[in-house]
């Protein structure tokens, strides 16, 4: 029996089904815990499927997170999607189910669960989604709903399909989901769309962008500057990929300060693999989009230093 198989036996097999992802959600989070949760829901009508974790309102245009009350958790079956590492996971009620799986495309740094289906090759947890729903499809029902949210999670999680992870079977996923009939415009637009604040805080990342000989960038926010654009640190995120458009750049990241101190460090690139660097400081991710920690400023200097020297090798290689 394959993994796939032995998930789709235990989601028959239980009554309640709640549903989890990463903390500090990304569309490809909530597309993939919504969008599974409308595929059950409309296939088991019967059955009790709930969407757990804090949320933010900046992505409501996609779903709302259900309120579950913790006593459902001892008889329910916990999935949990799109997060490598136990400590991302929202909301600690999910060590409170009867079962756990793990559903995810991050490399497989942490191994938990009962039975885990990983797939980092797949360009996001959304395109997972409808292969699991292409393999069970005779006894599987996908909505409009369902996959308005998938097509957003791809969209999100590939950069538009800008991404090296983005494939053939992408592209086929995508197309299938097309048949629906949302608008996939309205996605797109959507997913793009800041705010005059985030528009002015990213003219200071051009501005301020510091690169090196061999494309390694980075980017500062400290508090001061937050508070000067009214942006919180989770609204900096929309202004992660930004680096990524200026040809001189080739790996980069940008720091944010943290209220209760120390940075936040998202890591890109464009060549060398970063996750490395980004495990080393409390975090992780994928080859060329991770996370990490700095405990203070010498922190930040060296994480900067690393992706120089990774920025340097990639270019000697060349
Ligand atoms: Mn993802």
């Amino acid at each position: 029996m394959s993994v796939q198989q032995e998930i789709f036996q235990m989601i028959k097999d239980f009554e309640t089904i709640i549903i989890h992802r990463h903390e500090r959600p990304d569309p490809d989070a909530i597309a993939s815990q919504c969008g599974l949760k409308e595929i059950l829901k409309a296939s088991f009508p019967q059955k009790n499927i709930y969407t757990a974790g804090s949320f933010n309102d900046g992505l409501k245009f996609l779903a709302q997170m259900d309120k579950v009350n913790d006593n459902l958790y001892p008889d329910a079956l916990v999935i949990v999607v799109d997060t490598a590492n136990v400590t991302r996971i929202s909301d600690e009620h999910f060590k409170k189910g009867k079962k756990l799986i793990k559903i995810d495309h991050h490399p497989n740094d942490e191994s938990y669960g009962d039975l885990l289906w990983v797939e980092p090759k797949a360009s996001s947890t959304s395109e997972l989604i409808v292969y699991f729903y292409l393999a069970f499809k005779d006894q599987l029902k996908m909505t409009t709903e369902a996959a308005r949210l998938l097509y957003a999670g791809i969209v999100g999680d590939t950069g538009r399909f800008l991404y090296p992870a983005t494939t053939a079977k992408t592209f086929e996923i995508a197309s299938f989901l097309l048949t629906f009939p949302f608008n996939a415009s309205l996605i797109s637009r959507e997913l793009s769309t800041i705010s005059m604040k985030v528009a002015k805080l990213s003219g200071y990342v051009y501005q301020n962008i510091n690169v090196d000989e061999n494309g390694a960038a980075y980017v500062l926010l400290s508090t001061k500057i937050l508070q000067k654009y009214g942006v919180t640190e989770f609204e900096t995120s929309a202004v992660v990929s930004l680096p990524g458009m200026i040809e001189e750049v080739l790996s980069w990241v940008i720091f944010v300060e943290k209220a209760e101190g120390g940075f936040r460090a998202r890591l890109r690139s464009k060549g060398p693999a970063i996750n490395e660097i980004a495990k080393r400081y409390d975090g992780g991710g994928h080859l060329l989009a991770s996370g990490a920690g700095a405990k203070n400023y010498e922190e930040v200097q060296k994480i900067y230093h690393e992706i120089q020297d990774a920025a340097k090798k990639w270019r000697d290689k060349k």
